[in-house]
């Protein structure tokens, strides 16, 4: 009885485990555990046990179904699909799934960089810590002039400075590069700016330089005119302001007419139907001299710009910190535009 007790469990474990569906499960399981199956048939012949071992051959055969009952229970379990239907109500409408979106400085960068780009000028790139000589004495700035302030310049120790514009990188270009150059530098600038609804101590430039022989003033505003028109329509006009920078000579504020009421007068443009939008001039020859380039062979002009400005008037952007403080609520309204 003994053997036969442990002939059966070796038999009908293998043929639980080696049970590939529900259904082969079913027809083993009907073999050796049903009522008329072999389990039982065993427990049948308890009877003809001696009388002193069927206590412990009962004991047996009770240990024998449990352990087999057991493993078909396992068994069920690792074959049966998991179903979750009484846990989730799969009529619920889904989730929307969120989808990144461009930051609209990013948008309007790449709009920027892609317009030059077609005018042939290429992207340059600089550091964002700088020397004071590329920030400052390489552009012609002279020692007493205000920008130099520490009101306005933000001084690290060992002659470094952020960079206040991007106008080093152009220095660094040319440094590196004999002419024709062709650049524009996008990028972080840093002022020590009191912040306001429009000011901010970081924000965004892009300036163009153009050195080669014989590039006159008509070019600098022809490109910046044709550069303005594919940005805001092509009714845009341009105007030139006299002004001074120490990198350019001549120098010369941009206007352009207001976008927004094409020029009738708005509180955007406060009725004057012109907004600033940055500025330009040709480089001085100092610049040139500095860098290694014969001021009587070339000339060159340079522009800046700020995008955080474009950027606001183009989209609307009431406060330039909406830019800056990662808001989803405020970045995820940018999710239909594409950068070309
Ligand atoms: C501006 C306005 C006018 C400028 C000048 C140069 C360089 F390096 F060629 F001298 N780069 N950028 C420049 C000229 C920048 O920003 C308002």
């Amino acid at each position: 009885m003994r053997d036969e007790i442990s002939k059966l469990r070796d038999e009908a474990a293998e043929a639980l485990r080696s049970a590939s569906d529900l259904t082969a499960l079913e027809q083993v399981s009907v073999k050796y555990l049903s009522r008329k199956g072999l389990v039982a048939g065993l427990f049948k012949q308890l009877g003809k046990v001696d009388a002193a071992e069927r206590p412990i051959i009962g004991q047996l055969l009770n240990d024998l179904k449990q352990q087999l009952e057991n493993l078909e229970a396992e068994r069920t379990l690792a074959l049966k699909p998991r179903s979750k239907e009484f846990d989730v109500d799969t009529t619920l409408p889904g989730r929307g799934t969120w989808i990144g979106s461009y930051h609209p400085l990013t948008i309007v960068m790449r709009e920027i960089t892609d317009i030059f780009g077609r005018m042939g000028f290429r992207v340059a790139d600089g550091p964002e810590i700088e020397l004071v000589k590329y920030n400052f004495d390489m552009l012609n700035t002279p020692p007493w002039h205000p920008s130099r302030d520490e009101s306005d310049t933000i001084y690290l120790p060992n002659g470094f400075v952020v960079r206040t514009e991007t106008s080093p990188v152009q220095v660094r270009t040319m440094e590196k590069q004999d002419p024709p150059v062709r650049i524009i530098s996008p990028g972080r600038v840093y002022r020590r700016d009191r912040p306001d609804a429009t000011h901010s101590p970081m924000f965004h430039q892009v300036e163009g330089l153009y050195v080669d022989k014989g590039v006159t003033m008509a070019e600098l505003k022809g490109t910046l005119l044709a550069f303005y028109k594919e940005l805001f329509g092509q009714d845009t006009k341009l105007r030139f302001r006299p002004h001074f920078f120490p990198f350019t000579e001549p120098s010369a504020e941009v206007d352009i007419t207001c976008p927004f009421c094409k020029a009738e007068g708005c509180r955007i443009c406060k009725y004057t139907t012109w907004l600033e939008m940055g500025g330009s001039g040709m480089v001085d020859p100092n610049v040139l001299q500095g860098v290694g380039y014969d001021p009587e062979i070339y000339s060159g002009f340079a522009f800046g710009l700020g995008i955080d400005r474009i950027a606001m008037l183009r989209f609307g952007i009431p406060n330039i910190r909406l830019l800056f403080d990662s808001d989803v609520r405020f970045l995820r309204q940018f999710s239909g535009f594409t950068p070309r």
